[in-house]
Order: C-alpha cells, then structure tokens, then sequence
C-alpha cells in the first residue's frame, strides 16, 4: 500500500527537498503550506499543495487523519523576524507544533520535526552533542526547545512517537539568497554569480557546520523510520561534524566557481553572532545509521550548477 505523507512546510527550502525525496521512493506526498517563506514553484510535480495555516487546528487535524507520517517543517525561520514579532513567533514555532503533535497522537502515528543547532546558543569552543546543556540566546531557539520538551511530555502523557533534528547550517539549490538573513552560502554563492563582493560581519574567522539540503532529506526519512518503529521522543542532530570558517567557506566557493576571486568587505560583526557552531554527528550514526555524505565540494558544486 502507498505510504501517505504530510510535509508542513513542503514548499520552503527543506521540505520541498524532502518531499522529492518521498515521491522518488514511491509515497504520496500532501503539503500544507502558506506560502509566507516558501514558494509554489518549490513544490514538485506530484505532490498535492494545501494552501493553509499550521495555526489552522482545525485543517491540521483533518489532514493528520488522512495520513500514515508527518514531517513538521513549517515554521517562522528567520530569527530576527522572530525577535521583532516575538508572540507571534512563540505562537508559530511552539503553538503550531502543540497542535500539530495533538492531532497525531490522537492518530497515533509519527512525527518528526525540525528543532535546530539554535537551541545551544554560543557554546564558543566545544562540539554540540544531543547531551550537552542546550542555552538557547534567541526566541526562536528557545521555541525549538520547547517543542523537543512537548514532544517529551506528549509521548509520556498520549504516546506520541516523534523524533526531533537539530539542524546545523543547512544549505543547498532552491534557498533564497535574497532575503536580508538567508544562509551565508547562498548569498556568497549569488555574489560569485554576479562578481559583487561578499559582506563578512568581523573577522570571517567564525565558523559553522554546513550541511547539504540533500544529507537533511536523507536523515529525516532514517528518522521517521526509526520513530515508527520504537517510539518514545528522541533528537539528533543532523550535522556533519566539520566546520569550515567564512574565509574558508569563500575561498572554497572562489574554487568551485573558477572565475577568480570575490572580493571581501569586513563591516563590523553581527548583534548576537555565534562564533563557532560545530555539531556531534554520533548519535544519528549509531540511532539512525545516518551519515553526511556530501562533501562540502561536492555540495557547493550541485549548488552553483543549480544557479
Ligand atoms: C543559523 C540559521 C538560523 C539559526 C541559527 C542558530 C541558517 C541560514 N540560519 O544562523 O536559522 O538556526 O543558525 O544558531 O542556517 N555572514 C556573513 N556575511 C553574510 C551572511 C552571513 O559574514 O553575507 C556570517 C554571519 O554573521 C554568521 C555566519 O556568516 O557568522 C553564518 O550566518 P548564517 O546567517 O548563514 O547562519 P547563522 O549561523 O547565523
């Protein structure tokens, strides 16, 4: 029997990456998605787009019961938009998710959900690993945690089965460059492309765990499987367990584009800037069998050939 699928989120970034994933291994796909940061192009041939807001209980219960998993994506991701509207940050990104984990407890199928590496705030200096204190710095990060502690308190309280991934810098085609806070690769990416120069906050000696869109599609279908089968609330991160620093990260860009070197603009370093981020991919190795495996080469490479 065909799988069917919920994707919340299905046309942003992530999930329509996902949910190319899930059509190529043969499941049906519905997204729910309103459209405020994703994009209708963004969702694949195949797939059945339900225009609708995750604050929608209703909506979101009707579709819960219709099908057999659900990924949660949908979320208000950038965090200086979550600052300014705070409560209607709070509502999305942990109200949302209540009643999203309400309705497939009541189905009694699984959930996983996007949490993030936000919910460290600035550990300068050490790897995250899933046990390491989480200090969240920002709403958003805060709101992610609180929904690994709902999804903990749901499967003792209803038996919800869930897993939740800490999401490390994830980049890859169809992520929008233009908007004021989109990732760093995407925007080096688009001033290779048009030969601007790349604006660093400070020294450019800060550094991140980039992971390809691609891996992320990978490790959410493994934990699906793995929150189908066993239950309980888990969390992984999903990282590559590298880091690359900014200077690095536009060099190798430089490289992969071959046309020469993009000029670096120093401005002083971003309000409330992380300095290292590096994740402890063990976890979802041994729990998942889940492993990044593209290289940062090879992503950047896939990423400006979409270009
Ligand atoms: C990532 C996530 C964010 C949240 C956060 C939690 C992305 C796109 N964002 O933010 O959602 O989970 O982690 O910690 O994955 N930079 C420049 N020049 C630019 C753009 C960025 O120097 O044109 C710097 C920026 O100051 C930062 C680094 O590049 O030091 C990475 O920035 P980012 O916005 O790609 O991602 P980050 O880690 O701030």
């Amino acid at each position: 029997m065909t799988r069917k699928t919920l994707v919340t989120g299905g046309a942003g970034f992530i999930g329509s990456h996902l949910a190319d994933r899930l059509l190529a291994d043969g499941e049906e796909v519905v997204i729910l998605d309103n459209l405020s940061s994703g994009a209708r192009e963004n969702v694949p041939a195949g797939a059945r787009l339900v225009e609708g807001d995750i604050l929608d209980t209703e909506l979101v219960a009707d579709l819960v019961r219709d099908v057999d998993s659900v990924f949660h994506l949908a979320a208000l991701v950038i965090v200086q938009e979550c600052i300014r509207n705070w409560d209607l940050g709070h509502q999305i990104n942990l109200g949302g998710t209540i009643g999203l984990f309400r309705a497939a407890a009541a189905k009694g199928i699984p959930v996983v959900y996007a949490s993030s590496a936000a919910i460290y705030g600035n550990r300068s200096g050490s790897e995250c690993r899933e046990d390491s204190l989480p200090m969240p710095i920002s709403p958003y990060g805060a709101d992610k945690l609180g929904c690994e502690h709902q999804a903990r308190a749901m499967a003792e309280i209803h038996g919800l089965r869930s897993a939740g991934l800490r999401f490390f810098n994830v980049y890859g085609p169809r992520q929008d460059p233009r908007s004021p806070y989109a990732g760093v690769i995407s925007k080096f990416c688009a001033n290779r492309a048009a030969d601007t120069p790349h604006t660093v906050f400070g020294d450019g000696l800060q550094s991140r765990d980039f992971i390809y869109v691609g891996d992320i599609a990978r490790g959410l279908v493994s934990a699906r499987n793995r929150a189908a089968d066993s239950g309980g609330a888990s969390v992984y991160n999903l990282c590559t367990g590298s880091e690359k620093t900014l200077l690095d990260l536009a060099k190798e860009i430089d490289s992969v584009a071959g046309r020469g070197t993009t000029e670096i603009t120093h401005v002083k370093p971003r309000a409330g800037d992380i300095r290292m981020s590096l994740g402890s991919p063990k976890l979802a190795y041994d729990e998942l069998g889940f492993q990044a495996e593209t290289s940062l080469r090879n992503g950047l490479t896939s990423l400006w050939n979409s270009l």
